[in-house]
């Protein structure tokens, strides 16, 4: 058995939670936050088996989009107030970022 962590952006995590429900899945929804943006995201734990990763991994491929999004990063090699030393960049955040780990042990009691 295999744990996804998938970390999603909250404009996805409805139709995605949807589509994976439709088919079976169970999962577990936390709200999060990214250390980066400091903004919230979504972190999906989904228990599945070795033959169903695939199918995960499509169904969550197909339904996170990429985005772009501005933010300000501080200058280091500007020395001024921290209200002018702040540049703008665009990044692009998602689709899904998902971490697949081996599970020892599925116990329900
Ligand atoms: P955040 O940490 O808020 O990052 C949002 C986006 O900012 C990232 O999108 C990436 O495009 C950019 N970014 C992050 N760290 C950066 C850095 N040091 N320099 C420049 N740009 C940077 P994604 O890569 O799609 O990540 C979306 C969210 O997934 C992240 O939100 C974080 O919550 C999570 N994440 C991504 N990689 C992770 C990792 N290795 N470990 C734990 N969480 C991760």
């Amino acid at each position: 058995m295999k744990l996804l962590i998938a970390i999603v952006q909250d404009a996805d995590v409805n139709f995605l939670i949807d589509a994976l429900t439709e088919e079976g899945y169970r999962i577990t929804k936390l709200a999060t936050t990214g250390g980066f943006l400091k903004k919230g995201n979504t972190t999906l734990l989904i228990g599945v088996e070795e033959n169903e990763l695939e199918e995960v991994l499509g169904i969550i491929e197909s339904n996170c989009k990429k985005r772009n999004t501005k933010t300000n990063i501080i200058n280091p090699s500007v020395e001024s107030s921290i209200l002018t030393n702040t540049v703008p960049i665009e990044i692009t955040v998602g689709g899904a970022t998902i971490f697949v780990i081996d599970v020892e042990q599925y116990i329900q009691l």
